[in-house]
């Protein structure tokens, strides 16, 4: 993958969708190859037009000579079916091209798992040597969040039917959004959103989050959002190193934890054993669930006391 092979960074994707056993070793090499890809996100609800402004995106960046990644998630499907193959074919006007590379995430289950999986490919892109991985996903919410942990920068699409969503969310929006994006300019209300979010930006945020209107489909305004993401990058340090060290560890070593311990349930060890017995024993799932724990951490400090 590293000398630039676009079916091992395929393979490579297909380890991090099956949690294959080898991958924390693999992912511990990729991370050293990591150059510090710009990491966009976009996000907003169903609809708002964000593959298609990602498109636009992709046009403007590859006319720059930058390889672009993407990475698409639809946390609702639980294929990689649906929405997400809709954008994968909306996005193939960049199909032929070299320089650009598309892959869906689908359902992952809990939402740290698909956050983890999203910050795993986007690591491999950025080994392989993209410059700029922008990410879709869709939504505005917790799992968003999480996901938009990944991205140095995060744009919300909104669209002029926004009303509710800004007016639920407020505090919420302005916490993932770096620069708002009110597409579908074209339709009646696009002003009436653009005001309101300015000045809910004032009594939420201590910056002023710049909003654009854009109609994405006549690829308009989408330059004045590029050379505002140009502005942010200068402005603000890559965080997904520090993210990888603080929270990626904590994040890594409880998932493989519970790998470590869900194998250790399903083979014929003592911790199996234990964990029959008490399941026969009592029917309390506190009190099993209490005693297992007891009986694992005892494992373990025997284990590493001896
Ligand atoms: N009127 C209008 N329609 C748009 C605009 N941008 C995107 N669309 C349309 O909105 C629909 C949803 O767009 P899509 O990019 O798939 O939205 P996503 O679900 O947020 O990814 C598509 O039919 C687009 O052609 C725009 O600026 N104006
Ligand atoms: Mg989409």
């Amino acid at each position: 993958m590293l000398d630039g092979d676009k079916r091992a960074l395929s393979r490579l994707m297909t380890y991090v969708d099956n949690r294959h056993e080898d991958l924390i070793s693999i992912m511990s090499d990729v991370v050293d190859h990591a150059k510090g890809a710009w990491r966009i996100g976009v996000t907003g609800p169903p609809g708002s037009g964000k593959s298609t402004l990602v498109d636009k995106l992709i046009g403007i960046y590859r006319s720059e000579g930058l390889k672009v990644g993407v990475v698409a998630i639809d946390p609702s499907s639980p294929f990689t079916g649906g929405a997400v193959l809709g954008d994968r074919i909306r996005m193939m006007d960049h199909g032929g091209d070299d320089g650009v590379f598309i892959r869906s995430l689908g359902s992952r289950g809990s939402h740290g798992g698909l956050s983890r999986a999203t910050r795993d490919v986007v690591l491999l892109m950025d080994a392989f040597g993209f410059d700029v991985i922008l990410i879709e996903t869709v939504g505005v919410g917790q799992t968003e969040l999480d996901i938009m942990a990944v991205a140095d920068t995060t744009v919300v699409v909104l669209v002029p039917e926004s009303g509710d969503t800004i007016q639920t969310m407020k505090a919420g929006l302005m916490e993932i959004a770096d620069v708002f994006v009110v597409n579908k300019a074209d339709r009646e209300g696009a002003d009436r959103i653009y005001a309101e979010l300015a000045s809910l930006s004032q009594l939420f945020s201590h910056v002023q989050i710049p909003v654009f209107k854009t109609e994405a489909i006549h690829k308009k305004g989408i330059e004045e959002l590029v050379l505002e993401l140009k502005k942010l990058k200068t402005k603000k340090s890559s965080k997904h190193f520090k993210n990888l060290l603080v929270e990626e560890t904590l994040d890594v070593f409880l998932s493989e934890l519970a790998t470590h311990v869900t194998q250790e349930l399903s083979t014929k060890g003592k911790f199996k054993k234990q964990y029959t017995a008490l399941t026969a024993k009592h029917k309390n799932p506190y009190r099993c669930a209490h005693d297992l724990i007891k009986f694992f951490l005892r494992r373990l400090h025997g284990k590493t006391n001896h």
